[in-house]
């Protein structure tokens, strides 16, 4: 079996997830190449040794550029802050590396062009980290779809609500400054939703949002006093398909009671599914055309047919969110192996972009606003 080198910048929430994922995608699938874990990047010599250490890493990096250099190291996975994976990502590409970076692609319309078009020219493989396309019950889900069993899909319907910003003591962290964290929640949470719906629905033409922030001035990191929120921390949007279906998105972290709550529920002509991130191992369906037997029933999306399902336990034995990330990582390798960008590419993460892009010109217009797509994206 070959190997191939990675290297990973990042050692907090996503860097712990995503190492995870390496560590174990060769136990469970038959990955070739299988990834060897090079090196860990961080900016604290101290702090990224100890990572390496805890997270199953041979090596570690305090200097970007550096890790760019080694020809041990053919992937980058960019699991560092948002307003880091633009330089990361079109250096990465530029010095002829694989690159799978975290969500949301960019900060902003332009950083996810320029990340795009470097994809483009690089000939390597890149992805957009959106664990949630890879739950099995999602992708039980789009080949529902696929297979025409809703019918005609009209409507979706999706929020993505957390309580983590519920309490104004919560720090000002890099999500909540517009330099560092782009549209905020928006994009934190929007993006999942909007690549989500962008995955089973198809693209969306059109939106009109609206937005709130509720706790203006939160204490600074480090307890330095207190600093502006300047993004929106909540947003919800309507959206118009290309396919002329309709639909609506939430999102906000100041949610009494709501952890994970990702939720979609998706209308065709001959039926509906609902899927919700607390109960991942399930998918809630119901068929018109099963006549006097219809209604909502729960599938336990665990058996070996059901889609990643053969790589894990025997039926009914659940898995959790670390999963989607083994998959995500499973897929990558087999692109890489294949020579072929598994979606969401770049630029799939450009078009995610630009709806959220779309979004805050609405808010500032009032108005409909289109995502824009430029030149070569066009169909
Ligand atoms: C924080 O809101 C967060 O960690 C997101 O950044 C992740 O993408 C999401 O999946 C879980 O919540």
């Amino acid at each position: 079996m070959g190997e191939i080198g990675v290297g990973l910048v990042g050692y907090g929430f996503m860097g712990r997830v995503h190492s995870n994922a390496y560590r174990q995608v060769a136990r469970f699938f038959d990955v070739d190449p299988a990834p060897r874990m090079v090196a860990i990047c961080g900016r604290s010599e101290a702090a990224v040794r100890s990572a390496a250490r805890r997270l199953g890493w041979e090596g570690c990096e305090t200097d970007y550029e550096r890790l760019l250099e080694r020809d041990d190291v053919q992937l980058i996975d960019i699991s560092s802050a948002g307003d880091t994976h633009c330089e990361f990502a079109v250096a990465a590409l530029e010095a002829g590396k694989h690159v799978l970076c975290e969500k949301p692609l960019a900060n902003t319309l332009e950083e996810a062009r320029r990340m795009a078009e470097a994809a483009r020219r690089a000939g390597t493989v890149n992805m957009v980290c959106h664990n949630y396309r890879r739950v099995p019950a999602v992708q039980l889900a789009k080949s529902l779809i696929d297979e025409g069993r809703l019918g005609e899909i009209r409507h979706w319907r999706a929020v993505y609500l957390q309580d983590w910003l519920l309490d104004p003591e919560a720090p000002l962290t890099w999500r909540l400054r517009r330099e560092t964290g782009g549209a905020g929640p928006l994009a934190d949470l929007g993006s999942h939703l909007i690549d989500l719906a962008h995955f089973l629905v198809g693209p969306i033409a059109e939106v009109v949002g609206t937005a709130g922030t509720f706790v203006r001035e939160r204490p600074l990191p480090g307890g330095d006093g207190m600093g502006e929120v300047t993004v929106n921390e909540a947003a919800a949007f309507l959206a118009r398909f290309e396919s002329g279906a309709i639909g609506t998105f939430e999102v906000s972290p100041l949610v009494p009671g709501r952890k994970a709550h990702e939720c979609f529920e998706i209308n065709g002509s001959n039926g509906s599914i609902v899927f919700d991130l607390e109960r991942m191992n399930e998918l809630r369906v119901y068929f018109e055309d099963e006549a006097e037997t219809a209604g909502f029933r729960t599938i336990l999306v665990t058996e070996p047919e059901h889609p990643y399902m053969e790589g894990w336990w025997p039926p009914g034995h659940t898995i959790g969110y670390e999963h989607t990330f083994v998959h995500t990582v499973k897929d990558l390798l087999e692109g890489i192996k294949a020579g072929e960008s598994p979606a969401p590419t770049f630029e799939d993460g450009y078009r995610c972009q630009a709806v959220i892009d779309a979004v805050e010109r609405s808010l500032e217009s009032g108005g409909w606003a289109k995502p824009e797509i430029y030149g070569e994206m066009r169909r």
